[in-house]
């Protein structure tokens, strides 16, 4: 059966920083900081999701979906990222699981989407080696716990993003620049992501999954200097994440001068290609990229897409983007390609509440109607795609940009935490209660 869901995160949504024990994370700790997060927002409260589940899985209950996707809060369960876990914390998520099965949502949990405990940040982070094997540890307490109702466990949210926004650029915790010295991040975060599939395998978990965002890549021109740069973009965007996991190999670095990844050990690449039962896939929308200019750490530049619809974050609607996505996954990796679950798709928008206390944003409609379309286009031409989660379930902390960024079906006021679920929300009801798949852009 087609999943159908809607998305979250743990520290976009929960709140409730301190309750039941839980310690720090990395993100507690850049939101706080001054300058990094848009207006000093921070994740303290948020939809206070901890305290309003039960209202929050009514809401999807009300959706029909069958499947959310939420990430666990690795702090919730080893406040100090080690060692014996917080029974409040694995008490939250039980709690949450069961409330879900007995309204037959099938949960899909996240273990990393990007809260790492700051006692683990403080030995390194994902730049030690050893938060792999963390990572493992804490997977087999959550999957003890939770396997025997949760069937469904994505390892890591987009490890390209968190070394790339997270330690190559600063723009995301913990805020290091390192640029291309961030490599490592990458290759521990998929090394935990090996450990991690192996420990909740041995703990009852039925399938396992790895998210990748990943982007189509246009090259501007047709000169050879942007289809290399466009070449190399796709390699360190797409391929480095894709290729160990699905091949056991490394891409050819070399347009960025990296022989060798000398933090890569023997045996590894066999560690991270453990098989798969999919892969989940975030999808938002393709990248343009030219040659640089003039001398440049980086081999491209992205040089924006132009001629399409915007969300408000600037982003490019292209819903044929995630047919070209899907198709060329299936080209590169072939029978290597497990089945698909997109795991995320959505678009910000400013989403008022109007005096009469609805939200009619006709745009996510229209944004949603094409992406699903472009799923149903993707499996017309032979692709396996077993799953499509909407981002997001409510407005939430939208990391750098706290909470200027919406992208729920469910609005949510943040001073009084009331929720009005958008016209959208009711739109994709309607299609849902329909279309047990995908159908075809209207
Ligand atoms: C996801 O990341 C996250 O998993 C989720 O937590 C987050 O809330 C959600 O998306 C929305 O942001 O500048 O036009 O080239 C998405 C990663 C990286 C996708 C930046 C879009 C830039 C578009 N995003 N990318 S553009």
């Amino acid at each position: 059966m087609f999943l159908w869901g809607t998305a979250t995160a743990s520290y976009q949504i929960e709140g409730a920083v301190t309750a039941g024990g839980r310690g720090p994370s990395v993100w507690d700790t850049f939101a706080h900081e001054p300058g990094r997060v848009r207006d000093g927002h921070t994740g303290d409260v948020a939809c206070d999701h901890y305290h309003r589940w039960q209202e929050d899985v009514e809401l999807m209950d009300g959706l029909g979906v069958g499947s959310y996707r939420f990430s666990i809060a690795w702090p919730r369960i080893q406040p100090d990222g080690v060692g014996a876990p917080s029974q409040e914390g694995l008490d939250f998520y039980d709690r949450l699981v069961d409330g879900l099965c007995a309204r037959g949502i099938v949960p899909a949990a996240t273990l990393f989407h990007w809260d790492l405990p700051q006692a683990l940040q403080d030995r390194g982070g994902w730049m030690a080696r050893d938060t792999a094997a963390r990572l493992a540890d804490y997977a087999a307490i959550v999957a003890e716990r939770l396997a025997d109702r949760v069937p469904l466990w994505i390892t890591l949210n987009e490890p390209f993003v968190h070394m790339a926004l997270g330690h190559a650029f600063g723009a995301h915790a913990p805020g290091q620049a390192l640029m291309l010295d961030a490599l490592p991040v990458g290759h521990h975060q998929l090394l935990g992501h090996g450990l991690a599939a192996q420990a909740l395998r041995a703990h009852g978990a039925e399938r396992v999954l790895i998210t990748n965002n990943c982007t189509p890549v246009w090259a501007a021109s047709e000169s050879d200097q942007d289809v290399r740069a466009a070449e190399a973009y796709d390699t360190v965007h797409n391929r480095l994440f894709n290729d160990p996991v699905l091949l056991g190999k490394y891409p050819d670095l070399s347009a960025y001068g990296v022989t060798n990844l000398d933090v890569v050990q023997d045996g590894d690449l066999s560690i991270i290609a453990q098989p798969l039962d999919g892969l989940g896939v975030n999808y938002y929308n393709p990248t343009r990229v030219a040659a640089p200019a003039g001398p440049a750490e980086l081999p491209f530049e992205d040089v924006g897409i132009t001629g399409h619809p915007t969300t408000s974050f600037g982003w490019p609607v292209v819903p044929d983007g995630l047919r070209e996505l899907l198709t060329s996954l299936r080209a590169r990796y072939g029978d290597a390609l497990p089945p698909v679950y997109v795991t995320e798709n959505g678009c910000s928008q400013p989403d008022d509440l109007a005096a009469d206390g609805t939200v009619d944003d006709q745009d996510r409609i229209t944004y949603l109607d094409g992406h699903i379309g472009a799923v149903r286009a993707a499996m017309d031409q032979g692709v396996d795609v077993r799953g499509y989660y909407v981002w997001s379930l409510l407005d939430n902390f939208e990391w750098a940009e706290g909470y200027t960024q919406r992208f729920g079906l469910v609005h949510v006021d943040f001073a009084t935490q009331e929720r009005t679920p958008k016209a959208s929300y009711h739109w994709l009801r309607d299609r849902l209660a329909a279309h047990p798949e995908p159908w075809p852009a209207s």
